[in-house]
């Protein structure tokens, strides 16, 4: 299938490649993801081309930014990242456009780098992974606390979504994960912290304060349209704490969108969509931490109506991010 848009693909400065390298197998296949990664422009369009993926929005890999403990330093790698991806991506802005990277560590400076970028860039909102560490590196900030409310506003005012994606937790913070450093990661932890992010969202009373507010998370949901029902379910009885004024579910289906990113998995689509619907279900790739040709292939060769398809891997994204595409 041609014209699919894709956006939970990676790109990286050389001083944020190390963070990926945890991640790459062996040193053959680092050699061929260095190449992947740092590229935003023969190489990236080639694969593009060679699957059917008309257009791609770009972000800065994972954690980047929200590893970085001083503050000053992390707003500067922000700039510093996104006013390098405008810059390649202005070359195809017919193929590319960007995501922001933004320094979570100062929430007024997250919004003002927002506003920068979708103003000066044409940027189609932001990308963030996960939990913010900040001034030492035992800490993990998440966004649902009072600190955020007003970045979060922000974000509502320019109407751009905001992808949160998933990082590795901290090994100090991470004792249940005790022997088992597989665990921690994409396998599992990255879904596990990503999910728990999300929840923490719809149970603070952020999208009453902020109902247009549009998140967006990969891997086809991060496992929470398999358990929806049961959270709701169980929260009749234990809602301790939770100061959302409707079912966390509400929440979830209304302001929620979700990805195909690396995760291929006939069934678990089917499980996703049967619970968010057609309108919330958008294709993705994880590029080049996937490949594309798993992703595309998988995606195009699914027993579906044409026109079903064509919604989640293009029609959606088109109306999500407001692009300029028939
Ligand atoms: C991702 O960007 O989603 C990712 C990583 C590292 C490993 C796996 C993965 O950043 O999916
Ligand atoms: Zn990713």
């Amino acid at each position: 299938m041609n014209g699919k848009i894709a956006f939970e693909e990676h790109w990286s400065l050389l001083e944020t490649l190390e963070d990926a390298r945890g991640f790459v197998g062996g040193s053959s296949h680092w050699d061929t993801f260095q190449r992947q990664i740092l590229d935003l422009g023969d190489l990236r369009l080639a694969e593009m081309d060679k699957n059917g993926i008309e257009f791609t929005i770009v972000s800065l890999n994972s954690p980047a930014v929200q590893a970085v403990v001083d503050t000053k330093k992390a707003i500067e790698l922000s700039k510093r990242a996104n006013d390098k991806l405008a810059e390649l991506v202005a070359k195809r802005p017919d193929r590319f456009a960007g995501f922001a990277a933004l320094p979570m560590q100062d929430p007024d400076a997250a919004a003002a780098e927002l506003t920068r970028c979708v103003k000066d860039f044409g940027f189609k909102g932001a990308l963030v992974n996960g939990f913010t560490q900040k001034d030492v590196p035992d800490s993990g900030i998440y966004y649902d606390i009072p600190e955020y409310r007003g970045f979060w506003g922000q974000v509502s005012k320019l109407d751009v979504p905001f992808y949160l994606h998933p990082r590795s937790q901290i090994k100090s913070r991470a004792v249940e994960y005790e022997g088992h450093p597989w665990l921690m990661s994409s396998p599992w932890g990255f879904a596990a912290d990503t999910a728990l992010h999300s929840l923490r969202l719809c149970g603070s009373g952020l999208f009453d304060d902020y109902p247009k507010l549009k998140i967006i998370i990969g891997h086809m949901g991060e496992g929470i349209p398999y358990n929806l029902w049961r959270i709701d379910a169980r929260m009749r009885f234990s809602p301790r704490g939770y100061t959302g004024k409707r079912y966390l579910g509400e929440y979830f289906l209304d302001n929620f969108y979700i990805t195909t990113s690396g995760n291929f998995s006939t069934p678990t689509f089917q499980c996703a969509l049967t619970v968010v619907g057609i309108d919330r279900m958008l294709f993705s790739v994880d590029y080049p931490f996937e490949d594309t040709r798993d992703a595309a292939s998988w995606f195009d060769s699914m027993q579906m109506a044409e026109s079903d398809k064509l919604k989640i891997a293009r029609s959606n994204a088109i109306k999500l991010f407001k692009l300029n595409l028939k």
